[in-house]
C-alpha cells in the first residue's frame, strides 16, 4: 500500500500505538485474578485498595452532563484503606451480627447488618430480554478519512480517534448460559464521538429472521426455551423454533447462516459484524447514499467444529469471554476494519434488483465491494462486569450528523424498542447517566428528574421557549453540527398492513449462501440441520423443514432427509439461479495467529530445555503457551504447569506441541478420571485422548521425536497432513503457526463436492 495513502497512515499510527501498549509488561499466561499475587496468610495491615489490572480500563470520567471532570479514571472505585458503610463510616466488624450476648438473639438495631443485607437483596437487575449473555471490551476507533465522500460524520474523518465500548453476545441464552452454543452473536459498538454517542448495534450474521419488527416477539418466543419446562437453554434445536421458521419462511436465510459455521465462532475476535439494515449516509454537501455497515476482523472469520462447541459447553462455558479477555491481557489486541457497501439513494431503494429495505437480503460483496473507512482496536478489558458490560445500554437511534436511518420496517421497530427496554432493565429513564453510557459531548437536554437522577440541574426554565434562563439552551443549525433528518421524499401511499412484493422472495438468497460455501462448510450445514431436527419431537415439523430445504437445494434436502430417515420432498418453489459469492466462505486465505492457544505437553523426564524452547517459540510467535503435565508441580522454577492431564481437554487449544511420551500416570484410572480409556499402550490415556481429539478436529499437532509413541496410542498417522515431527522445537512452532494461519488443517476434512 502506498505510504501516502490515508488508510495506510492510520494503520501505521494504530500499529505504533498498539506496539506502545504491548510494550507494557504483559503476563506470559493471561488470567491472573487480581493486580498482585496474594499472600497465603490473610493480610491485616490497612492499605489503599489495589488498582485495576494493567489490561483493564474504566468508563471515562465525564459528568452526567458529558463534561470531562479531569478526575483519575479509578475515581469511582473504592477508596481508603478501611471497610466502611455506604455512607463512609468505618466498620469495626462485618462478620457477626449485633447480638444480645454471643448466643443471641440478634438485635433489630443492627443498622450495618440491615444495610448489608438490604443491598445484597437487590444486587440483581432483569437480564436483557435477548442478548442476555455478553462480554465486552474498551477500545479505540480511528477514521481513515475515506468516508468523506458519503458522510460528514466527524468520527470518520482522517485520523480522528474515538473511544469505543463493544459488547458481544449470544441471543437466546440466559445470562449464565454457555458461550459456544449454536446461535447468532450480537456485535454492538458504542462510539463516544465528539458529536454525541453513535451506536452500531449489529450481529455477526448479515440478515435477520424477520422483515418487520412486529414479528420480533414471535421469533424470540419460538427460539427461547419452551414455556412449560423451560428447556432447552440457549439453543434452537427444539420444536418451537423449527415450527416457527418452517411456517415463517422469510426466516430461511438467517436460519441457514445459523446452521453454518457462523453459528459457532471460534472466538469473538474472529467474527464479522454487520449493521444488517441499510442506513442512509449524508455528506457535507447534503447528498445522501445508502450503505450497509461491515466489520472485518483482522484475525479472519473462523469457527469451532460442532463437537468442540458441545464439549466446551461443559469444559469451559466461558470460553468466548475468557478468550477475549485473555487475548487483550496478553497484548493480542483484536482489530476490525469498519467498511461500507455504498449504493445510490435511488427512489426504488434497490441495487441490482435486491431490495435494500429487506433485512433478509444481502448485497454480495462482488457486486458492491466493502470500502474500508476506519480501524477499531480493542485494547482494554472492563474493570467491572456489572458496571460496564451489564449496564451498557445500546440504541440504534443513537445517531450522529451524517448517519440517518432508512424505512426498513425492522429498523423502525428497533428505534422504539431499545429505549423502552432499558426503563425496566436499568430502573428508570436516566440510564444515559450511568458511567458507561455517558456521552463525551456536552449535554444540555431539558430532560429532568426521574429515578437515579445524577445531574444537579441548575436554571429555572427547563422548557422552550423561555426568557427566564436567558433563552438557553438554543437550537443549533447545520453549521453548528445539529442532527437534521434527511428530507427523504415519500411516494403517495395508502395506510396498509402489508409488505412490498419483493419481500416475498425467501429462497433465492439462502441458495446463494449455500452455493457460495466450500464443500466442507456445506457438510457442516447438512450436519447442523440434521442434528437440530433430530432433536425435534414432531415429525410434521421435520417434514415441513425438509420442504423449505428442498426450496434451497436438492442435495441439502436429500442429505438431511437421509440423516433423519425421511423421504426428501419436492421443492415447492423452483430453485433460483444464483452466482456464488466467494466472500461468503470462511476458507481460502491466511490470517495472523496472535492470541492463539497452544498446549505444550510435557512428559516426566521430558528434556526441560526442549519444553522451554517450545514454550518460548510459541510466545515469540504472539501466541499463548499453556504447559500440560502429569501433575501441577512446576517442572522448573520458570516452568509453571497450567493444566494437568486430568484437567486438560483438547478443545481449549488451537494446536499441540508434544515434547515426550508420558507413561500412564498414577491417576490414569477410570475410577478417578473417566477420561482414562482402556489401556493405550505405553502412553497416558488422557494424553492419547488429547492428541487424538485435536487430530480429529483437524488441528495442527506437532511432536519431537521423543513423542513418537504418542502417535501410535492416539491413532494418529504421523504422515497425515498437519502432523509435524522435528528435532528442533522452534522449527516445529514455525510450522505449526503456518498451519494455524489457515485456522485448521482442512485437508484432514476431505468433503464430497455437491
Ligand atoms: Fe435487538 N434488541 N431487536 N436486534 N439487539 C436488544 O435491547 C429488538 C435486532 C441486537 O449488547 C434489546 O438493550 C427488536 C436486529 C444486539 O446490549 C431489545 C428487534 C439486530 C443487542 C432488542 C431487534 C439486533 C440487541 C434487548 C426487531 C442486528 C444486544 C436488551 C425489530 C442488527 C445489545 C436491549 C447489547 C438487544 C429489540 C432486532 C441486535 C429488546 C424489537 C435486526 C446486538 O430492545
Amino acid at each position: 500500500m502506498d505510504k501516502s495513502n490515508p488508510v495506510r497512515k492510520v494503520v501505521d499510527a494504530v500499529a505504533d500505538a498498539v506496539a506502545e501498549v504491548k510494550d507494557r509488561a504483559r503476563p506470559a499466561v493471561p488470567g491472573a485474578p487480581g493486580a498482585e499475587p496474594p499472600s497465603v496468610a490473610e493480610p491485616t495491615e490497612p492499605r489503599a485498595p489495589l488498582p485495576s489490572k494493567p489490561d483493564q480500563d474504566e468508563p471515562a470520567v465525564v459528568s452526567a452532563t458529558g463534561r470531562d471532570s479531569g478526575a483519575a479514571r479509578d475515581v469511582r472505585s473504592q477508596s481508603g484503606g478501611y471497610l466502611t458503610t455506604a455512607n463512609g463510616t468505618r466498620v469495626f466488624d462485618s462478620d457477626h451480627s449485633l447480638k444480645a450476648g454471643p448466643r443471641g438473639p440478634v438485635l433489630l438495631q443492627d443498622h450495618h447488618l440491615r444495610e448489608k443485607i438490604m443491598h445484597f437483596d437487590h444486587e440483581r437487575i432483569p437480564e436483557r430480554v435477548v442478548h442476555a449473555r455478553g462480554a465486552a471490551a474498551h477500545g479505540v476507533f480511528r477514521g481513515y478519512g475515506t468516508a468523506g465522500e458519503v458522510t460528514k460524520a466527524a468520527f470518520l474523518a482522517d485520523g480522528v480517534e474515538t473511544p469505543v465500548f463493544v459488547r458481544f453476545s449470544t441471543v437466546l441464552g440466559s445470562r449464565g448460559s454457555a458461550d459456544t452454543v449454536r446461535d447468532t452473536r450480537g456485535f454492538a459498538t458504542k462510539f463516544y464521538t465528539t458529536e454525541g454517542v453513535f451506536d452500531l448495534v449489529g450481529n455477526n450474521i448479515p440478515v435477520f429472521f424477520i422483515q418487520d419488527a412486529i414479528k420480533f416477539p414471535d421469533v424470540i418466543h419460538a427460539g427461547k426455551p419452551h414455556p412449560d419446562r423451560e428447556i432447552p437453554q440457549a439453543q434452537s434445536a427444539h420444536d418451537t423454533f423449527w415450527d416457527f421458521v418452517s411456517l415463517h419462511t422469510e426466516a430461511t436465510h438467517h436460519t441457514i447462516w445459523n446452521m453454518s459455521d457462523r453459528g459457532i465462532p471460534r472466538s469473538l475476535r474472529m467474527m464479522e459484524g454487520f449493521g444488517v439494515h441499510t442506513f442512509r449516509l449524508v455528506n457535507a454537501e447534503g447528498s445522501a447514499s445508502l450503505v450497509k455497515f461491515h466489520w472485518k476482523p483482522k484475525a479472519g472469520v473462523h469457527s469451532l467444529v460442532w463437537e468442540e462447541a458441545q464439549l466446551l459447553g461443559g469444559m469451559d462455558p466461558d470460553f468466548h469471554r475468557r478468550d477475549l479477555a485473555d487475548a487483550i491481557e496478553a497484548g493480542a489486541f483484536p482489530q476490525w476494519e469498519l467498511g461500507v457497501q455504498v449504493f445510490p439513494d435511488a427512489p426504488e431503494q434497490t441495487f441490482h434488483g435486491i431490495d435494500l429495505l429487506d433485512p433478509t437480503k444481502i448485497v454480495p460483496e462482488e457486486l458492491a465491494p466493502v470500502r474500508p473507512v476506519g480501524l477499531m482496536t480493542l485494547n482494554a478489558n472492563p474493570s467491572n462486569y456489572f458496571a460496564e458490560t451489564e449496564q451498557v445500554a445500546f440504541h440504534p437511534g443513537h445517531l450522529v450528523p451524517g448517519i440517518d436511518v432508512t424505512d426498513d420496517p425492522l429498523l423502525a421497530g428497533r428505534l422504539f424498542s431499545y429505549l423502552d427496554t432499558q426503563i425496566t432493565r436499568l430502573g428508570g429513564p436516566n440510564f444515559a447517566q450511568i458511567p458507561i453510557n455517558r456521552t463525551h459531548a456536552p449535554v444540555n437536554d431539558m430532560l429532568r428528574d426521574g429515578f437515579h437522577q445524577d445531574a444537579v440541574h441548575t436554571g429555572v426554565a427547563p422548557y422552550k421557549p423561555n426568557s427566564l434562563d436567558g433563552g438557553c439552551p438554543f437550537f443549533a443549525g447545520a453549521d453548528e453540527r445539529a442532527y437534521i433528518e434527511f428530507p427523504t421524499p415519500l411516494a403517495a401511499a395508502n395506510k396498509v398492513r402489508e409488505a412490498p412484493a419483493s419481500f416475498g422472495d425467501h429462497f433465492s438468497q439462502p441458495r446463494l449462501f449455500w452455493l457460495s460455501l466450500s464443500p466442507v462448510e456445506q457438510q457442516h450445514v447438512i450436519a447442523a440441520y440434521t442434528f437440530e431436527l433430530t432433536k425435534v419431537y414432531e415429525q410434521a415439523i421435520k417434514e415441513r423443514v425438509l420442504t423449505v430445504l428442498a426450496n434451497i437445494d436438492t442435495t441439502l434436502c436429500a442429505e438431511v432427509a437421509s440423516g433423519l430417515g425421511l423421504p426428501a420432498p419436492q421443492a415447492t418453489v423452483k430453485p433460483a439461479d444464483a452466482t456464488p459469492s466467494p466472500a461468503l466462505s470462511q476458507l481460502g486465505a491466511s490470517w495472523p495467529v496472535d492470541g492463539r492457544v497452544v498446549g505444550v505437553v510435557a512428559a516426566p523426564g521430558s528434556d526441560l530445555d526442549t519444553v522451554r524452547q517450545a514454550r518460548d517459540a510459541v510466545r515469540a510467535a504472539g501466541m499463548t503457551a499453556l504447559l500440560i503435565a502429569p501433575t501441577g508441580a512446576p517442572l522448573a522454577e520458570d516452568l509453571t504447569v497450567q493444566r494437568t492431564f486430568a484437567a486438560a481437554r483438547s478443545v481449549e487449544f488451537d494446536a499441540l506441541v508434544v515434547t515426550g511420551a508420558p507413561a500412564p500416570g498414577a491417576d490414569d484410572l477410570g475410577a478417578r478420571d473417566a477420561k482414562s480409556g482402556p489401556a493405550q499402550g505405553a502412553v497416558d490415556s488422557r494424553v492419547a485422548l488429547l492428541v487424538n481429539e485435536a487430530y480429529r478436529h483437524a488441528k495442527p499437532v506437532a511432536g519431537l521425536p521423543a513423542a513418537r509413541p504418542v502417535w501410535v496410542s492416539a491413532a494418529v498417522d504421523p504422515q497425515a497432513p498437519g502432523v509435524l515431527v522435528a528435532d528442533n522445537p522452534a522449527d516445529l512452532v514455525t510450522g505449526l503457526a503456518e498451519l494455524l494461519a489457515t485456522h485448521r488443517v482442512w485437508a484432514r476434512f476431505p468433503a464430497p463436492t455437491s
